[in-house]
């Protein structure tokens, strides 16, 4: 844990990181359990999987969805989708604590009334990153990204809007949520390849959990 969140104690760290991004240190640890425990049952109904990219190649990232909607990529493009093409059944449904935890985020990022239809779940080990790229495939930019980190740290890349433009670095630690929108929704942005460690609760992995309004 960095001193700041520690200084901060839980809730309280809150870094404006551009215009209408901010990251609020600590945020999801009230949450914990339950989200830990959601996290669980998504993966048991809707196992994470590496997928594959339009252009071809297996993503580091393993994913999974839960809500109405979920994320996927495949050689025919990116888009969202309400089942999920390994089984063919619905996504499973938010687990209790995910969408408390998504709206009251979004509110401290000065968000109201943030309505998420979809949730994608990323699992992450020793190497995996992902690349700069933009949240575009939502229909409405107005309503932002509520991103939630878990287990090992990680180093978050946040550029301008073209992909050339410099970033800034954030590590994201365990209980740290991002809220972005407004200006800041079509920001480049990425994560670099994960470190080896061994987290308490979620072993040798860093999860990250995005909430979207999708449709
Ligand atoms: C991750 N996050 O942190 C990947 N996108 O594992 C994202 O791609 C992301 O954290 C939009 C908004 C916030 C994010
Ligand atoms: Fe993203």
């Amino acid at each position: 844990m960095s001193t700041l969140s520690f200084d901060f104690g839980g809730a309280r760290g809150r870094e404006v990181i551009a215009p209408g991004a901010t990251l609020l240190r600590g945020f999801a640890l009230p949450f914990e359990d339950g989200v830990l425990q959601g996290v669980e049952t998504v993966a048991a109904a809707a196992p994470f999987r590496h997928m594959v990219t339009p252009g071809g190649f297996e993503m580091s990232v393993a994913m999974t969805n839960c809500g109405p909607l979920g994320w996927v990529t495949d050689t025919s493009g990116y888009r969202y989708a309400p089942r999920d093409p390994l089984s063919g059944k619905a996504w499973p449904d938010f687990p209790g604590a995910f969408l408390e935890l998504a709206r009251e985020a979004a509110r401290a990022g000065g968000f109201e009334g943030f309505a998420p239809d979809a949730c994608l779940v990323n699992e992450y080990v020793a190497g995996a990153k992902m690349s700069l790229h933009q949240d575009r495939n939502e229909r409405d930019f107005g309503a932002p990204i509520v991103s939630v980190s878990l287990g090992l740290p990680a180093v978050f890349l946040f550029g301008g809007e073209a992909r050339g433009d410099k970033t800034t670095k954030h590590r994201l630690e365990h209980g740290d949520v991002v809220v972005w929108g407004g200006p800041s929704r079509l920001r480049f942005h990425g994560v670099k390849e994960l470190e080896d460690g061994l987290h308490p609760k979620l072993g040798a992995r860093r999860i990250n959990l995005t909430f979207r309004t999708a449709a």
